[in-house]
């Protein structure tokens, strides 16, 4: 059953995948979130199937994994499509899955029919971290007319989820210019208005984190993009621009990152354009991107080192610290 989704896709996959990076060698996965939950990592990810390295995206939907230890990687298929919005015609872009009251929420990037045309952020909700998942409101929850920052159509993508301890969520989110914008408790409305944010070279991909006192907010910076950082006493900021956690990563433009802690050791988890043809399957590149996953490495002061990309990967099975 497992198998089934990338047989019919002609690529024979089993369902364990073992790590060095890139970390998923069977499929091409770009644009990684991953949400621990109950001791397990859930690894989600878009899925590039472009024919070849000189046009655009091509994305159709979304994948998941698991993993009990960073190593050994589970492929649990796809989990949407970005047509299972009725309102989306395409373009499954960057994602990031949260766990509420037992339920799991997706918000996702997707290009909207011709009622609102350009990019819009969906949510979809399931009972499990593997779906299926269904729309959660039958309707965008941004869409491209809500953010006139910018003349582009696609200044209102990748979303990024945070959930503070009293349990307010925001979603982070945007395209040249950063935006953040708190979530109703039950995360399928806006709750105030969309806020802009003050951090230098902003591209796309942000990603907010906490550890201890500190709060993280990291994003794809310049073009190529490197992943920047910066930090914070609070969730609305001010933020204070740290510097490159991550250069340009291989062979290709983008950069787009998630940042967990897991049984006590931080990771890095990122796209690449590395994976090198093998059989059938052509090889990496700007519009071929793969998962790795390297050490987040942070410093006394809170502050991060700069993550070292590596071809081992993560070559020790996580154990609790
Ligand atoms: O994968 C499509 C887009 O490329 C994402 O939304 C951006 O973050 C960049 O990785």
């Amino acid at each position: 059953m497992k198998k089934h989704w990338l047989c019919a896709a002609g690529i024979m996959f089993s369902s364990h995948v073992m790590a060095d990076n890139p970390v998923i060698k069977e499929v091409f996965t770009a644009d990684p979130a991953a949400l621990v939950h109950d001791d397990t990592v859930y690894l989600y990810t878009g899925h590039d199937e472009a024919p070849n390295n000189d046009v655009f995206f091509e994305m159709h939907d979304w994948l998941a994994f698991s993993s009990t230890d960073m190593v050994n990687w589970k492929a649990h298929g796809p989990i949407m499509k970005a047509t299972d919005f009725k309102w989306a015609i395409g373009d499954a872009w960057a994602s990031h899955m949260i766990e509420k009251g037992g339920k799991f929420y997706f918000f996702t990037t997707v290009r909207h029919n011709e009622e609102k045309p350009g990019f819009a952020i969906g949510v979809a909700v399931s009972d499990s971290p593997t779906g299926p998942f269904r729309d959660a409101i039958g309707h965008a929850l941004v869409t491209n007319d809500m953010t006139t920052q910018t003349p582009n159509d696609w200044d209102d993508i990748d979303p990024a989820i945070f959930t503070e301890d009293n349990g307010d969520t925001y979603m982070f989110f945007g395209n040249l210019v950063p935006k953040y914008v708190k979530l109703t408790d039950n995360l399928t409305a806006l709750d105030g208005e969309i806020k802009v944010i003050d951090v230098p070279n902003f591209t796309e991909a942000a990603w907010v984190h906490k550890k201890g006192e500190n709060y993280y907010l990291s994003y794809a910076c310049e073009f190529p993009e490197k992943i920047c950082y910066a930090m914070s006493k609070s969730i609305h900021g001010p933020w204070e621009y740290k510097g490159i956690l991550n250069e340009v990563a291989g062979n290709t433009e983008t950069n787009h990152q998630s940042i967990i802690e897991y049984k006590g050791n931080d990771y890095f988890i990122y796209h690449t354009g590395a994976l090198p043809p093998k059989g059938d399957q052509p090889s990496g590149g700007r519009f071929r991107r793969s998962v790795a996953i390297d050490p987040l490495i942070y410093n006394d002061d809170g502050t991060l080192k700069r993550v070292v990309m590596s071809t081992e990967g993560i070559t020790e099975p996580a154990q609790e610290k």
